[in-house]
């Protein structure tokens, strides 16, 4: 029994339902999201339950499931195949095939698992979200919603420094930075993907956008960076969701923020969304009719620990949980969820 944010509500009961994925092994720059989950937990417990934003989403009850010991142990085993890998990258030497097979196997592994939890939750009419974990973890979620909104599709928007459109990486064919590359060649009923914050990509990334004829849509830093300095960010909110089609996956990299926000994420790229922005973007795709079906928040990554400092630097997780919680508060105001909504504040 996790009660994050504090609140005890039976997994039953619960219409949020909350799959952690302690794994970071196809991280290609610097662990630690795999303690994310954790780290986001614990930070929940003092996040205020009445929101400025998006009121009291707790009412509908959130349930965080179970850490799973096989996962856990399935990152525990990769990451020291990973090493192995990069450790003959530098010595010059050639890896071992069976080092990138524990990887692969791995992730797919954790395909299956998310979606197999995800097809249960969607089939109980609940709201699911996968917490991780770097960002390969969440493709059985998008695989579920696929099935589930066959007929009409849905669209993305990936909140994200990276492009993450990556066909494998490292070798990897699960890697965190290719997990829309997978999503746009193997999901067709993903109509549209739009990717809002991205500054850290190659030219084969940039060629699948261009040539995605306009299924994907990239709304570079570079391009937010005229309407930010100008302080029209605000006005460009509904042209950025106007973009996706009626049902909505928020994909949110916590990387596509500030680094400021998230100091000690794999992948920080100076530049990114502010605070502000976000909770403007995702307000804007709360009361825009469409619907929010599924989400998932990655690479949310607490600082090294250090044993003579009882909780490290919970700064990361504090935005994560944050965020989280606003990000459950906005599903449900897109859904039009009785009862949830800003609260009324006393006009000055
Ligand atoms: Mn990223």
């Amino acid at each position: 029994m996790h009660d994050i944010f504090d609140i005890p509500s039976s997994e039953q009961n619960a219409f949020v339902q909350i799959l952690p994925m302690p794994f970071d092994a196809t991280t290609s720059y610097r662990p630690g999201a795999a303690k994310g989950p954790q780290a986001v937990l614990a930070a929940s417990r003092q996040v205020d339950l009445c929101d400025v934003d998006v009121g009291s989403p707790d009412k509908v009850g959130i349930h965080l499931d179970d850490f799973s010991e096989e996962v856990i142990e399935r990152n525990n085993q990769s990451r020291l195949a990973v090493h192995r890998i990069r450790e003959a990258k530098e010595n010059g030497s050639s890896s071992q095939q069976a080092d990138f097979d524990i990887v692969n196997e791995a992730t797919q592994k954790n395909n299956l698992f998310v979606y197999d939890w995800a097809k249960e939750i969607l089939k109980k009419k609940q709201f699911p979200i996968v917490l991780g974990g770097d960002h390969s973890v969440p493709w059985g979620l998008i695989k579920a919603c696929a099935e589930q909104y066959g007929n009409e599709g849905f669209g993305i928007l990936h909140i994200d420094a990276h492009c993450d459109l990556r066909n494998a990486y490292e070798g990897f064919e699960d890697s965190h930075a290719s997990i829309m590359y997978n999503v746009q060649s193997k999901i067709p009923q993903v109509k549209k993907l739009t990717q809002v914050g991205i500054r850290d990509f190659c030219e084969e990334e940039l060629d699948i956008v261009k040539g995605s004829n306009g299924r994907i849509t990239t709304f570079f830093d570079k391009q937010l960076r005229q309407f930010k300095l100008e302080g029209s960010f605000l006005k460009l909110c509904p042209q950025i969701i106007h973009t996706l089609p009626k049902n909505v996956y928020l994909s949110f990299d916590i990387d596509g923020l500030d680094p400021t926000l998230c100091p000690n994420t794999g992948t920080p790229v100076p530049g990114g969304l502010s605070f502000d922005e976000i909770i403007a973007l995702m307000e804007c795709l709360a009361l825009s009719g469409k619907i929010i079906v599924g989400m998932d928040l990655c690479e949310v990554s607490p600082p090294p620990h250090t044993p003579d400092d009882e909780w490290g630097d919970t700064w990361d997780a504090n935005v994560g949980a944050r965020i989280l919680y606003k990000m459950i508060g906005f599903a449900l105001i897109s859904q039009k969820t009785p009862g949830i909504q800003p609260p009324h504040l006393p006009a000055w």
